[in-house]
């Protein structure tokens, strides 16, 4: 039997539920309705999933691969500041600076991702890239430039979580590949600090157990979603049970060479991007 390449179809052909997301035909109606009801529902939640953007055979490949690179995770297991900056030892000790938050997981980084690896495929095709500047408004948009955190799997197992914290980057991107029996929840509180006001006594109020602003979402496999997770302040609650939460972060900028800085990137993959081959 011999088998032949449809020219016509984008390389993420397989990946996409395209009829559903039509992101290779952004000026169709179809698609201009994608990008309206995606930026109305970031707007009014400051967060806007897609269920079964992607479909449920590249799903499947992607848990197997997360398995198949297991043994290439770091597992990385720490305490930092909501901020991701040094502990400050001249406030007081609930003041959100000196706050300590943990966070535990397994984290594959970009270099050991398969090029062909359908994640892979579709977070290097410029039709995503400008599917997600349109729904941010973005007249450009970067894929970021560092080759460990750029697209990165991630692996939640039992007894890990993502403590509270903000994003470096203005927003963020996910894609659910398995759930957690139990835990594993997407915990946010939408606009919690704005670009000019770091909202500490806010921020201290949520680190001290207040939920009433507290936002959960608990995406299903195949789901992608948009967060705003610079002013956001978010978290992955405790993994329980017997199955890791396994997932994926694509990451993006408004500048062409947005990287990781060392602190964070030694945290979560144990090297920096100098080191990477
Ligand atoms: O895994 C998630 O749902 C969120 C990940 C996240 O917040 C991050 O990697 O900064
Ligand atoms: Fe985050």
């Amino acid at each position: 039997m011999s088998h032949t390449t449809d020219l016509t179809l984008p390389v993420y052909a397989d990946v996409v539920d395209l009829d559903r997301y039509p992101i290779h035909e952004l000026d169709s109606d179809k698609g201009k309705a994608l990008i309206d009801s995606c930026r109305k529902e970031l707007a009014k939640d400051g967060c806007c999933t897609l269920a079964r953007f992607i479909k449920p055979a590249a799903v499947t490949k992607m848990v197997e691969l997360a398995g198949q690179l297991k043994e290439k995770a770091w597992v990385s297991d720490k305490t930092h500041n909501v901020y991701f900056t040094p502990f400050d030892e001249t406030v007081d000790a609930d003041h959100p600076l000196a706050h300590h938050e943990r966070s535990a997981k397994h984290g594959i980084a970009y270099d050991c991702i398969p090029e062909d690896a359908p994640l892979r495929r579709l977070y290097e095709s410029d039709d995503l890239t400008r599917f997600i500047a349109a729904v941010l408004e973005k007249p450009v948009l970067y894929r970021s430039a560092d080759p460990l955190d750029a697209l990165q799997i991630t692996r939640f197992h039992p007894g890990e979580e993502l403590g509270w914290h903000f994003d470096n980057s203005e927003f963020s991107i996910t894609v659910m590949y398995q759930k957690a029996d139990q835990g594993g929840d997407f915990e946010y509180v939408p606009g919690l600090r704005t670009k000019s006001d770091e909202c500490y006594s806010d921020v201290r109020e949520v680190l001290q157990g207040d939920r009433s602003r507290i936002k959960v979402q608990s995406s299903a496999p195949g789901t992608l979603a948009f967060f705003h997770g610079n002013c956001a302040m978010h978290r992955v609650t405790l993994v329980e049970g017997k199955t890791p939460r396994i997932n994926s972060v694509l990451t993006y900028g408004e500048h062409d060479n947005m990287r990781l800085s060392d602190l964070t990137s030694e945290l979560f993959y144990g090297r920096t991007s100098s080191d990477a081959p």
